[in-house]
């Protein structure tokens, strides 16, 4: 049987509509697993009761997360927010780290990965922290423009002290979350990757293997070992 991935929903506030990047689905069906959406939810037990159908979560990009969740007051820098999406996914991932199960944080991932568990994020890197790293890069995204040095888990992962990644994101993990190991670092010093090392598989990386997973080893060694974590 193939472990089902929940991946969290995309919302669109403007035109008040949930949507998905097909990269996500078709990365987790590539890689073994089958993906299933999830809906935005707020009542803790439907949380729970969702969370028993499936194996594992994909934390997808988006919206910047609520400053007030990592207490700070939102400044003019920081981007659109989606309480709706910070709650669910808060609920979501306190209890699915709570049952030990797999979870692997892409982009707004990485930043609700390290909220959750205390740490603060930068609002805007273009005000807040001054770099000749070219971290908001355009379109095509399966390009690379810096690199990360890895450590802990994702280096032991992919043997590898160093990899090429994409880097598409104005926010960034500030100050790290209690029990939370950095697991890579970009040319600039900023935070790119973490990992809960008390849990079998939570990772959060801030650049998109989504891009990059069918033509680079590291990212699509990654993607799979996450799902490979995912089988009963
Ligand atoms: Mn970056």
């Amino acid at each position: 049987m193939k472990p089902i991935i929940g991946v969290t929903n995309l919302i669109d506030t403007a035109k008040n509509s949930y949507w998905m990047l097909p990269e996500y689905l078709e990365m987790i069906e590539d890689l073994g697993g089958i993906p299933l959406i999830l809906p935005v939810l707020s009542d803790k037990e439907d949380i729970a009761q969702i969370l028993s159908q499936i194996d594992g979560v994909l934390l997808t990009g988006g919206q910047d997360i609520q400053p007030s969740l990592y207490r700070e007051l939102q400044l003019e820098c920081c981007g659109e927010t989606s309480l709706e999406r910070d709650e669910c996914e808060c609920e979501l991932i306190k209890q699915a780290i709570a049952k030990d199960m797999p979870i692997l944080g892409i982009c707004r991932g990485v930043q609700i990965l390290n909220t959750i568990h205390g740490g603060t994020l930068y609002q805007d890197l273009a005000t807040q922290y001054h770099t000749y790293v070219n971290h908001h890069m355009s379109a095509p995204y399966n390009r690379y423009v810096h690199k990360v040095r890895l450590d802990h888990y994702l280096r032991y992962l992919l043997g590898e002290d160093e990899i090429a990644v994409n880097s598409y994101h104005h926010q960034a993990v500030k100050d790290l979350g209690k029990g939370l190991e950095v697991n890579a670092t970009a040319e600039d010093d900023l935070i790119e990757a973490i990992a809960l090392p008390s849990k079998r598989f939570v990772v959060g990386v801030q650049w998109h293997p989504e891009f990059l997973y069918d033509q680079d080893e590291a990212n699509h060694h990654l993607v799979h070992a996450f799902i490979a974590k995912c089988k009963k």
